[in-house]
């Protein structure tokens, strides 16, 4: 069963637990530990915490309040970059990204593409989510058409006008899913109409122990049986992070699959002779907004400092 969102409960003192990270604020986190939704301090100065993470907590006897003494091994952990290539952890122990796109705001492809790569740099499942069909007078069938050959399934659906939510709603029944997509494409929508409780549990997400109103880059959404969506705002520019400038490729179904072709193993497919990516582009058999896309991404990489 769901559990019901708590404003917040309290811990005494000796008590000390489990729990699951709800949103992870600058100087603690807003943990549930079974019944009970806990505002943690950290100790450890080390600690970054982000939603879904998995802690150990503890209310010591002198402590004025419960803290997070330890993190449990991540399965995964969903990065974005910064502007100096930095990676930014945005959520952790995800099983799949859900990517909105509406007709308005225009849909930004390269993001698109980008939010993808990263979901393939971790191994996780993608599917886009077309929302606002009540308002698609030309809603780019050829895009998503191309993305669903690529393997990106799409979801069609209206939060205003109830079109698609069941299917949406089934797709999601098991595992986490993050959320993300360019402001005002409905990702909140879609948590109101899909989370049990959703405005209740916002409220809890967006104050600290103290009350205060908080930003923080990811919050959880119970949707019930173990399931749950995970809602990141401020994530716009998200994508796998830098390591290397094969990352983008991987991150590009298409060009990952043609690039065993390249006459040399470490061709990054931008001028090198006999680049059968190239090729393929120039056939029309890879798309030249996604090698484009490509490109954008590794260079970004390759300009980034270190
Ligand atoms: N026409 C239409 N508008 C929608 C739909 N879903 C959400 N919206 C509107 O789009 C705006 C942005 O939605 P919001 O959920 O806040 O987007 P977010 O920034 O991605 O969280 C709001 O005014 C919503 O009412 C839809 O299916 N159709
Ligand atoms: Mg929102
Ligand atoms: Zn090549």
């Amino acid at each position: 069963m769901v559990s019901e969102p708590t404003s917040s409960s309290t811990s005494t003192p000796g008590s000390r637990g489990r729990g699951l990270v709800l949103a992870s604020y600058g100087r603690g986190a807003l943990v549930q530990s079974g019944a009970v939704t806990l505002h943690c301090g950290l100790t450890g100065r080390r600690l970054r915490l982000v939603c879904g993470d998995r802690v150990h907590w503890e209310h010591g006897l002198s402590a004025d309040g419960p803290s997070v003494t330890a993190l449990e091994a991540r399965r995964n952990t969903v990065e974005r970059i910064d502007s100096r290539g930095r990676a930014e952890p945005v959520a952790a122990n995800v099983d799949r990204l859900a990517i909105v796109i509406a007709p308005e705001p225009a849909p930004d492809w390269f993001l698109v593409d980008r939010y993808w790569a990263g979901a393939r740099h971790v191994e996780i499942d993608a599917v886009l989510i077309a929302n606002k069909q009540d308002l698609a007078r030309d809603a780019a069938p050829s895009e998503l058409e191309g993305f669903a050959d690529l393997g990106l399934p799409c979801l069609p659906l209206s939060c205003r006008a109830g079109v698609g939510i069941d299917a949406l709603r089934r797709r999601l029944a098991a595992g986490v899913t993050l959320l993300v997509g360019q402001s005002g494409v409905g990702k909140s929508s879609i948590v109101n109409t899909l989370a049990p409780g959703a405005a209740v549990q916002t409220a809890t997400l967006t104050r600290d122990a103290e009350g205060r109103h908080t930003t923080t880059t990811a919050r959880w959404y119970d949707l019930g049986a173990g399931a749950a969506l995970i809602d990141a705002p401020g994530v716009r520019d998200f994508a796998p992070p830098a390591h290397l400038v094969r990352a983008a490729e991987r991150g590009f179904v298409e060009i990952h699959a043609r690039s065993v072709e390249c006459r040399f193993n470490d061709c990054r497919h931008f001028e090198e002779p006999g680049c059968s990516v190239r090729a393929a582009v120039a056939q029309g058999a890879i798309a030249a907004r996604r090698y484009e896309s490509y490109r954008r991404l590794a260079r970004l990489y390759e300009n980034l400092p270190g």
